[in-house]
């Protein structure tokens, strides 16, 4: 019983996400769920990607459990951001995703960014409605964690290995990520990055200029 439960909040959650999906859909917006542990890097990445993507137009849905911290760092930057904060909760959920919607102008965005709470578990198994999915893994918190929490890396789009102006200092092994994710998905993006130097920023903003533009010629 207990799990026929679990999978209703589940099947729930996911028509919701189709619905968000395809609300975003219909206003020409392409959403990016950013994921990654507590601490890796989301907000500074946002706030350094955000103004160097004009006159792309973004807005920002950030989650916390508390607070409103994030969206104070951001809201001079994205034009429309909203603090979700999820109490307990250790991930967004569609529904939220849902309200958070409710409180943007979409017509006025090209790229909504989604800012999931920092946790490396939770949030990988929730459909927000998102068009993409990226994982940040920054260097200080260790060259083994692909193979730990494969759940988050394996339906990721993009894999952003942050905070590498630490790498040398910390002994962190690339090739040990590499071989980790030849197991498990071979088809995302990889870019080494750090937001402190700039280190990687050009592909990376290529990359959500591309996605965006792709998304826009596609049908679907
Ligand atoms: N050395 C270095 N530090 C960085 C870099 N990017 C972010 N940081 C630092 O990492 C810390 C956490 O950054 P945040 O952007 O708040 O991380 P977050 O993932 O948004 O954190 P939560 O929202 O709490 O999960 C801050 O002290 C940043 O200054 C980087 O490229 N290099
Ligand atoms: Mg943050």
């Amino acid at each position: 019983m207990k799990i026929k439960v679990v999978e209703s909040v589940m099947k729930a959650n996911d028509a919701v996400a189709e619905a968000n999906r395809r609300r975003m859909r219909a206003a020409g917006v392409l959403a990016v769920n950013i994921m990654s542990a507590p601490g890796s890097g989301k907000t500074t990445l946002l706030e350094k990607t955000i103004p160097a993507l004009a006159p792309l137009r973004s807005a920002v849905l950030v989650g916390d459990l508390q607070t409103s911290r994030d969206a104070e760092r951001l809201g001079g930057l994205a034009a429309q951001t909203t603090q979700i904060n999820t109490g307990r909760g250790c991930h967004l959920s569609a529904p939220q995703v849902a309200a958070g919607l409710d409180s943007l102008d979409l017509g006025q965005v090209d790229l909504l960014f989604i800012e999931n709470v920092g946790n490396m578990v939770c949030p990988a198994a929730v459909d927000l409605g998102e068009h993409r999915r990226v994982v940040l893994l920054s260097v200080p918190e260790g060259d083994d964690k692909v193979a730990k929490y494969p759940t988050l890396f394996q339906p990721a789009d993009a894999i952003l290995l942050t905070k590498m102006d630490l790498a040398e200092l910390l002994g962190f092994d690339r090739r040990r990520i590499d071989d980790d994710l030849a197991a498990i998905n071979t088809s995302a993006v990889r870019i080494e990055l750090s937001p402190r130097t700039g280190l990687g920023m050009d592909l990376w903003l290529q990359w959500l200029r591309q996605e965006h533009s792709r998304y826009g010629t596609a049908a679907g």
